[in-house]
C-alpha cells in the first residue's frame, strides 16, 4: 500500500474573497500572540480544511472523538477566546475585523457561532487534564477569554514577520519549492528546542531510512514557556545545517502555537506537515509533551492508528542516545549489555549553560554551543532584580542604598535603584495608594527591572509591594530574564509605628491619611522571599552582607 500523496491534497485559501469590504466600521478584535499563530496558520493553509475559527459543532466533536463535524480527522481545537464584554457586541450574522497588536487588519471573520465553552470540560479532553502547570491548560482557565467566537476567515493580510523572512514559507511556497528541487519523498523533522548531534542522528537516519529529503520545521511562534528563544534558536539551526551532505536538507520555520498537547498535539503537526507537502514525518520520543501527562511513546502510538488516513507516513524514533565505547550515536534499544551510555538531558543542558561548564563535544558542535552561549550567559554575566518588599518605614531603602554601593564597589555591571518614593515621583506621580494604584505601581517598576535585568544590569527595587500575587507576577516577568531575588524587610509594625521617621503613622492613626499599609490597608507577607531580614537584630552593612552573600550562592556574583 502506498499512502503517500506527494505534496499534499487540496489547501485552502482564505484570501479568494475581499474581507476588507467595510472592514473599517466593523467591530474590532485585536488578535493576542497565540491568536495570531492560529490565524496565520489557517490563512495560509497549513490547517487546511480549516477554513475559519471552529464552531460549536466542530468544537465538540473534535473533543469528543476526534474528528470535525463532518468526520475529518482533527485533533484539537482552534477556537477565537474572546472577552465578554466584546461577545456582547457580536451576534452570529456579523462580521468582526481581526487585526493585530499594531491595529492592521489582518482578517475579517464571518461569525457563525458564538458559545460559553465549559473551560475546564475543555481542558480535561483535549489535554487529558486540569492541572493549570500544564501551559494550554493554564492559558485555558487562566488567561483565555470566556467566549468563543466561530466562522469562516476572510484573509486581509497576513501577520507580518521582519525576522528571518527568507527562512518562511507557506505552504503552497514549500510545495512549489519541493517540486522544483524534485523533492518528491520529503521527511519533516519538527523541534522547538536548539538540535545537537542526538538531533541530527535521528534526522540523519530517518532520512536514510525512508530514502528522502529533509526538511528541518521548527516551531517559532509560541513554544513551552521557558524555551530557548527562536532566534538564538534558528542561528543554531543554521550552523547545524551545513552537518548535512549538500541538497539533502532545508530549513524552514513555522509559525505554530504549540500546545504541548502529547499525542493529540502530535496528530496536528502531522496534519499541518502533509499541508506543507511532506511525506513523512518524524515522531520521536514523547513528542509534544510536557511534565508527565502522556507516555513517552503515545503519540507514535495515536499516529500510527491513524496513519493511513492522514496521509503522511509516520517515522517514529527512539532515543538517541551516545554509547561511549562505540563513540557513535544509537537508539536506545539497540544498546549493548555493558556499553556505557551518555547523555545530557534538556534541564542539565541549561544548568551548563547557566553556570559556564564545559558541554562536550560528543553532545553538541561548538558552533551551536557556542551561538547558546551568546545568548544564554552563565548566571554571574546575566542581569537581576533585588525586590525588596516590606512596611512603609521597615528600612527598605537603606538597605537597598546600602546593597547598591556595594554592588556599585564590586562593578562588572550597571546598578538602577527604583526606590519607592522615588518610583512615586518619577513615574507614578499621578497615582494613589488604591489596590489598583498600588497593582500599576508595582507592575510598572516590575516592567522597568524586567527590562534593565534583560540588559544584564541591576535592578533594586525597594516599594512596599504590599500584593502577593502581584509580587508574583512580577517575579515571573523579571525570571524570565535573570535572576529574581525578593527580600523581605520583615520589620513588626510596632517597630515602623515607633520609628514613624515621616509621621505618616500618625497621621494614618489620626485617619488624615487613608488607605494606608499595616493601618488601614493590608500587607500581605510573602511565602517565598529568598531572604527575610529583621532590622530588629540586624544593621543596614549587615543586611546588604546577607543578600551579597545570597546572590553568591545563587551564583549571580
Ligand atoms: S506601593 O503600595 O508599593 O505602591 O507603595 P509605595 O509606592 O512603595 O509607597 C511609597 C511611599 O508612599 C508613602 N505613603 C504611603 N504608604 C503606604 N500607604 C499609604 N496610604 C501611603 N501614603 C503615602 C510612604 O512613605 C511610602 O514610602 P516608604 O519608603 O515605604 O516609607
Amino acid at each position: 500500500m502506498d499512502l503517500i500523496r506527494p505534496h499534499g491534497g487540496e489547501l485552502i485559501d482564505l484570501f479568494s474573497i475581499d474581507g476588507a469590504r467595510d472592514a473599517r466600521d466593523l467591530p474590532s478584535w485585536d488578535l493576542n500572540a497565540r491568536q495570531l499563530c492560529d490565524i496565520e496558520l489557517l490563512m495560509n493553509g497549513a490547517f487546511s480544511p480549516l477554513t475559519g475559527f471552529m464552531g460549536k459543532a466542530d468544537y465538540e466533536r473534535v473533543l469528543a472523538d476526534m474528528r470535525l463535524a463532518d468526520g475529518t480527522l482533527w485533533p484539537l481545537p482552534v477556537t477565537l477566546d474572546v472577552s465578554e464584554a466584546f461577545a456582547a457586541g457580536v451576534e452570529p450574522g456579523a462580521r468582526v475585523a481581526l487585526r493585530d497588536p499594531e491595529g492592521v487588519l489582518v482578517a475579517v471573520l464571518e461569525v457563525a457561532d458564538k458559545w460559553q465553552p465549559h473551560r475546564t470540560a475543555e481542558a480535561q479532553k483535549a489535554f487529558g487534564t486540569k492541572d493549570v502547570t500544564h501551559p494550554a491548560v493554564d492559558y485555558l482557565l487562566n488567561r483565555s477569554g470566556p467566549v468563543y467566537l466561530g466562522g469562516r476567515v476572510l484573509g486581509v493580510e497576513a501577520p507580518s514577520h521582519y525576522d528571518f523572512a527568507t527562512l518562511r514559507d507557506t505552504p503552497a511556497e514549500m510545495r512549489a519549492k519541493f517540486s522544483k528541487w524534485g523533492w518528491r519523498r520529503v521527511v519533516a523533522f519538527q523541534t522547538r528546542n536548539p538540535m545537537h548531534r542526538a538531533h541530527l542522528e535521528i534526522t540523519h537516519r530517518a532520512a536514510r531510512q525512508v530514502e528522502a529529503n529533509l526538511l528541518i520545521h521548527p516551531v517559532v511562534g509560541l513554544t513551552n514557556p521557558g524555551d530557548i528563544d527562536h532566534y538564538s534558536r534558528v542561528r543554531c539551526y543554521e550552523h547545524l545545517l551545513k552537518r548535512y551532505p549538500e541538497q539533502t536538507t532545508t530549513l524552514s520555520l513555522l509559525h505554530l502555537a504549540m500546545r504541548m498537547g502529547g499525542p493529540r498535539e502530535a496528530l496536528l503537526h502531522a496534519i499541518v506537515r502533509k499541508n506543507y507537502g511532506c511525506t513523512h514525518f518524524i515522531v520521536g520520543r514523547d513528542h509534544a509533551g510536557v511534565g508527565d501527562y502522556y507516555g513517552p511513546y503515545e503519540a507514535q502510538e495515536l499516529l500510527a492508528k491513524f496513519e493511513s488516513e492522514l496521509g503522511i507516513a509516520i517515522v517514529p524514533f527512539e532515543m538517541m542516545v551516545f554509547v561511549q565505547e562505540r563513540a557513535e550515536y544509537v537508539p536506545m534499544g539497540e544498546v549493548r549489555e555493558g556499553e556505557t551510555v551518555l547523555n545530557i538531558s534538556g534541564t542539565e543542558f541549561r544548568r551548563r549553560l547557566q553556570q559556564g561548564l564545559e558541554i562536550e563535544d560528543w553532545f553538541s558542535y561548538p558552533e551551536v554551543v557556542a551561538e547558546l552561549r551568546k545568548t544564554h550567559p552563565p548566571k554571574n554575566k546575566q542581569g537581576f532584580t533585588v525586590f525588596f518588599t516590606g512596611l512603609s518605614g521597615a528600612g527598605k531603602s537603606t538597605i537597598a542604598n546600602a546593597l547598591m554601593v556595594k554592588l556599585l564597589e564590586l562593578g562588572g555591571r550597571s546598578v538602577t535603584l527604583l526606590d519607592g518614593d522615588l518610583v512615586r515621583k518619577h513615574l507614578s506621580s499621578e497615582l494613589g495608594f488604591s489596590k489598583k494604584h498600588r497593582d500599576i505601581n508595582i507592575r510598572r517598576i516590575g516592567y522597568v527591572a524586567s527590562e534593565i535585568t534583560k540588559a544584564g544590569g541591576v535592578a533594586i527595587c525597594a516599594p512596599i509591594a504590599p500584593y502577593r500575587q502581584t509580587r508574583r507576577d512580577v517575579r515571573e516577568e523579571v525570571s524570565e530574564f535573570g535572576g529574581f531575588i525578593e527580600v523581605h524587610v520583615a520589620t513588626a509594625l510596632e517597630t515602623c509605628e515607633a520609628r514613624d521617621r515621616k509621621g505618616l503613622y500618625a497621621k494614618a492613626r489620626a485617619g488624615v491619611i487613608k488607605e494606608f499599609t499595616g493601618i488601614s490597608d493590608p500587607y500581605e507577607e510573602p511565602e517565598q522571599a529568598e531572604i527575610t531580614i529583621h532590622t530588629e537584630d540586624c544593621s543596614p552593612d549587615e543586611a546588604a552582607q546577607r543578600i551579597l552573600l545570597k546572590l553568591e550562592a545563587l551564583g549571580y556574583l
